[in-house]
């Protein structure tokens, strides 16, 4: 297998550490991105965005020559989709776009051979992959003689490199042939079981697992309402409910962000408005708590310029979607910390995973506790959930959405 030539479409959060990961098993992998100054920072041996255990692999992957980017289409044994598959919605109606997958394809079936492996690993709608046999159609071979299957990824950012090696794998391809040839690449480098299926269950199987969780979030976050207007402590509650045996409620925060959790949902209900419910409840939940969180800080600046005549300059402590990492995509945090500056709030930010942001103004902790006059925790980062941090926290007028004060 590992003579095999691999090319990798799309090099972001997926599409980077997976190929840095099978250069450093020694595939030939030819990177392919349209985006030309992440190449450009790629081929100095550095991701181009912050993901632990990453950087040490892409610069001896990058220096041994196992790893070469490209901005066009590269012919290969083995083409890995990871491109992103965004979704926008219009008048309260999800619509998804897999323009980026349909290009991709577009660019590799000129270069298609017999044999070729065409793994789609995109967060994708139900019948994506068979789309996929669509274009392939008009390539050089028949697609009998090409192998094409959804591969969805499941890591978890934070976490990245050791779950795409651990994680147990769905394979799903179109038909039991291509999935058998697909399953054993996948098991010349995973660790975990590789399960296979058909690619429209492996579709659905990506989808449920993300709502899944979003549901389970917004369930926490209901909670955290609830509690919020019957003076119960929801950080309590839930550790007691939790000790019932088949209890496991997860934790209540300023919403749900990141590029996965907060639109794949979306995807289910874009193709079946009158069954998705719950789906399309969980994500409304979720985005409605970001924008509960922002009046509850709002009430309590008002407060503070009738009682001092001066409007309170409001630290945000943490702006990334999640604790420890620096991404910013779909971040509540963020959006949080624009509503109020929106509104005409002095805002500050406190977030120790980014240097820079060119809408909120970045400042060091010792700084923000010095000047801010109310403080909004936002994101559990591990510089927060240290007692002395924590006891400058408990001085000031502190509102804990995240559950570092508990
Ligand atoms: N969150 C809460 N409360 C919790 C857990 C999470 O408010 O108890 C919030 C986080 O703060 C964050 C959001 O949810 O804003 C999502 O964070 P996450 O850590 O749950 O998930 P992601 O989006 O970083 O990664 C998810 C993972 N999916 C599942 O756990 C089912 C990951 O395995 C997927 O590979 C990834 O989506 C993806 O790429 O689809």
């Amino acid at each position: 297998m590992k003579s095999k030539t691999i090319s990798v479409i799309g090099l972001g959060y997926i599409g980077l550490p997976t190929a840095a990961l099978l250069a450093n098993l020694n595939y030939k992998v030819k990177g392919v991105d349209t985006n030309y100054s992440a190449l450009k920072i790629i081929d100095k041996g550095k991701p181009h965005f912050f993901e632990p255990e990453l950087e040490n692999i892409v610069q001896s992957v990058i220096k041994n020559g196992f790893l070469e980017t490209s901005t066009t289409a590269v012919e290969a044994d083995i083409y890995i989709i990871c491109v992103p598959t965004p979704i926008k919605i219009e008048n309260n109606k999800p619509i998804p776009d897999i323009n980026n997958v349909i290009e991709a394809a577009n660019n590799i079936a000129p270069l298609i051979k017999s044999g070729d492996l065409i793994i789609l690993e995109s967060t994708s709608p139900v019948g994506t992959t068979e789309k996929l046999q669509e274009i392939f159609k008009d390539a050089s071979v028949p697609v009998q003689e090409i192998h094409i299957a959804y591969c969805p990824e499941r890591v978890l950012p934070g976490k990245i490199i050791t779950e795409l090696l651990k994680n147990d794998r769905v394979i799903g391809g179109l038909n039991s042939r291509s999935t058998n040839i697909v399953a054993d690449f996948y098991k010349s480098f995973v660790q975990g079981n590789i399960i296979q299926t058909n690619s429209r269950t492996a579709e659905l199987c990506k989808l449920a697992e993300n709502s899944f969780r979003d549901l389970n979030i917004a369930f926490a976050n209901e909670l955290s309402l609830i509690c919020d207007k019957e003076d119960i402590d929801v950080w309590e509650l839930i550790n007691l409910a939790n000790r019932h045996p088949r209890v496991n409620i997860l934790h209540p925060g300023p919403g749900v962000g990141g590029h996965c959790i907060a639109i794949d949902p979306w995807f289910i209900v874009s193709k079946d408005p009158e069954d998705t419910k719950m789906i399309r409840t969980a994500r409304e939940v979720n985005n409605y708590k970001t924008s509960w969180v922002v009046e509850k800080i709002r009430i309590v600046a008002d407060d503070f310029v009738t009682d001092k005549g001066r409007k309170p300059l409001i630290a945000c402590f943490g702006l990334s979607y999640k604790p420890d990492i620096d991404d910013l995509r779909e971040s509540p945090a963020l959006k949080i910390a624009k509503s109020l500056m929106y509104h005409g709030y002095n805002v500050i930010g406190v977030e120790p995973n980014i240097f820079n942001h060119k809408e909120v103004k970045l400042v060091d902790f010792e700084k923000a506790i010095r000047d801010a006059d109310l403080i909004a925790l936002l994101v559990k980062h591990q510089e927060f959930l240290v007692e002395e941090v924590k006891n400058e926290f408990n001085k000031k007028i502190a509102l804990d959405f995240c559950g570092i004060l508990v």
